[in-house]
This record gives C-alpha cells, sequence and structure tokens, in this order.
C-alpha cells in the first residue's frame, strides 16, 4: 500500500499522478482538514475536495481547484442580496457542501462523508481526512490573526505571516484508517505541498508524526520549493517570513528525522549534496508536472525513487 500525505492543489496533482501509475486500490491520501471553515452554513473541505475532483478527473484544469465547466448561478444570486461571493464555489460544488453538511449534521463522523462522496464518484483510492474533529488553522499579521480562508482567499495571501497556530489540534484524534494507512504503508510519500499549512497540520497529530519517526518503510517527500520559489500560492514567503530558508534544503531540514528521501528540480541539483549530508537521499528531475499525462510521467519516477530506497531504511 502507498500513503500520501497531501494538502492544496499540488498534493491533489501528485497523488493523481500516483493513482495513474500504481493500483488505485492500494492507495492511501491522508488530507489535511485544518483549512476546512463553515461558510453559509456550510461545511466547505478544499483541501479534500481537491483531492476527490483531480481524481474523479473533474477538477478545473486552471485553478485546479472546483470542478471544470462549473457554473455560479448560486453566487450570483447571493451577490445580488448584496453580499461579498468572495470564496468562488460553482453551482455543482455546491452539492458536495450540501450533502457533506446534512451527512455531518446527522452525526455522522467526516472519514465516512468522504467514503460515501469519494465512492459515488468512482474514485477507488482511499480519501482519509487527517482528523473528524474540527482544526483550523489561524494565522498571525501585522493586522492581527485571520482564519486560513481569509488569509489565503479573501485577502490574497498578502500579508506576511508572523505565525501560524491550529486552533482545536489538542482534540483532534488520528483516524483508524489513517493510521492503519501509515502503519502498514510499503511506501510514504509526503506531496508537494506547503509543509506549514498542508503537511504541518497532519504532522502535528502525534500519532501520525510518531508513525513518520518510527517508520518502517521508506518515506519520500517532494519539495514544493523550486529554485527558491513555489510552483503555486505564498509557501516560499511563508517559509521566509517563519525563519525557514525558502529552498529544497530549508523543506530538507523541516522534514529532518521522518523522511529518507527527497525529490528536487533539477534546477536544485546543486543542493542535493547538502541535503544528502542531513542523511537524506535525493532525486534530481524535472518536478514541475507540466500536464495532466505528465503528473504519470512523475510519479512513476517517484515511486522508482521509492523502490531504490527500500534496502535504505533501516529495519
Ligand atoms: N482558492 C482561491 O484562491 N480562490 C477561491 O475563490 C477558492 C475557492 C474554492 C472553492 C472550493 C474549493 O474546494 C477550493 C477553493 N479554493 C479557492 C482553493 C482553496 O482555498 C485553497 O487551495 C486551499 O485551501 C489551500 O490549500
Amino acid at each position: 500500500m502507498i500513503t500520501i500525505l497531501a494538502g492544496g492543489v499540488g498534493g491533489a496533482r501528485f497523488a493523481d499522478g500516483v493513482a495513474k501509475v500504481s493500483d488505485p486500490d492500494a492507495i492511501s491520501i491522508i488530507v489535511n482538514t485544518a483549512d476546512d471553515f463553515d461558510h453559509y452554513g456550510l461545511r466547505i473541505c478544499p483541501d479534500i475536495d481537491t483531492v476527490m475532483y483531480n481524481l474523479a478527473g473533474i477538477a478545473d484544469p486552471v485553478n485546479g481547484w472546483g470542478i471544470a465547466g462549473d457554473t455560479r448561478a448560486t453566487l450570483d444570486g447571493i451577490a445580488a442580496y448584496g453580499e461579498d461571493p468572495w470564496f468562488l464555489l460553482g453551482d455543482r460544488d455546491f452539492s458536495t457542501h450540501i450533502l457533506r453538511s446534512a451527512w455531518l449534521n446527522k452525526d455522522i463522523p467526516l472519514t465516512s462523508v468522504i467514503y460515501f462522496l469519494r465512492s459515488r464518484l468512482g474514485i477507488a483510492s482511499q480519501i482519509l481526512p487527517m482528523t473528524d474533529q474540527p482544526v483550523a488553522t489561524m494565522i498571525e499579521t501585522a493586522d492581527g490573526t485571520l482564519a486560513f480562508q481569509d488569509y489565503f482567499v479573501r485577502r490574497r495571501q498578502a500579508d506576511d505571516v508572523t505565525g501560524v497556530t491550529f486552533a482545536g489540534i489538542e482534540n483532534a484524534l488520528p483516524t483508524e484508517p489513517a493510521t492503519t494507512a501509515l502503519t502498514h504503508a510499503a511506501l510514504i510519500l509526503l506531496a508537494p505541498s506547503n509543509p506549514i499549512v498542508s503537511i504541518g497540520p497532519i504532522l502535528a497529530i502525534p500519532t501520525y508524526r510518531d508513525a513518520l519517526a518510527n517508520r518502517t518503510s521508506p518515506t519520500i517527500a517532494v519539495s514544493p520549493i523550486i529554485g527558491g520559489k513555489a510552483l503555486k500560492g505564498p509557501a516560499d514567503r511563508m517559509l521566509a517570513s517563519l525563519g525557514h530558508e525558502s529552498s529544497a534544503l530549508g523543506i530538507a531540514r523541516m522534514y529532518q528525522g521522518l523522511i529518507d528521501g527527497l525529490v528536487i528540480d533539477q534546477q536544485d541539483a546543486d543542493l542535493a549534496p547538502a541535503i544528502e549530508a542531513l542523511g537524506i537521499r535525493t532525486l534530481t528531475t524535472d518536478a514541475i508536472m507540466h500536464d495532466i499525462p505528465d503528473r504519470a510521467r512523475f510519479a512513476a519516477e517517484v515511486l522508482a525513487f521509492g523502490q531504490s530506497l527500500k534496502q535504505a531504511v533501516p529495519a
């Protein structure tokens, strides 16, 4: 079994690539839920939905989130009432939020709700929320503390981030399927997701962090930073403002002790020796997924790297 930790668009695209080149039934994706929030009385789970829509082959190809060809009549109606429709929810996307909220309101755990939704979208891989309890990323800025989607979407990531906390994390229980997926994986992959706000919340749950620290199978991260820049989103600026180096080496330092290998882009080939000096093996390749078919090329290279590390990991 392959287990992937993911959040954001980069994570979803990577998980889709892995599902294209290996048995999708044998893949589990543990997804960040700290971006989740309530909006118009509905529970929105952006990272889970982004994984679902990418694996179902219905994601908007440009944004990476939302559904391809979706319409915005509902938001137009909300705007007609004088409300600012700042978070762009498509009409068909709303059906996910409506059903999810209805089922959550019946006290069905989020893990089960997502099982129903992904199964009905024809997705064979397990999509596993990191926890069934609510967790909310809070962003500290010079303007005060912002809810994550206020920072990310409403204010377009314009604020300098001076701190990040995960409200509710102390009550967030690891789920049984996600714990099993991590402890039984033959290969663990940390997707090219933001290490602070996408992978960070998952690793803030001690059971998952301990599972990585005590791993018996190869564990590989893919650097989301290429040439010092994030391909998408604010990870580079966030790393720098929080005192990390915005580079593949900075990513290696953050994950040191939890990973055996790091996949870096050819632009960062000169960083490989410093990363290897940390005890982390490197694969240097074209780490940009240029289009949907290219996701499979990249995933196949990462899986082959995983195979090559099998002997290197302590039993
Ligand atoms: N991201 C945006 O930048 N603007 C949006 O209006 C937006 C809407 C949206 C709706 C549904 C959904 O599942 C995701 C959406 N996202 C949007 C993406 C999302 O906010 C971020 O990608 C993640 O939270 C960061 O990981």
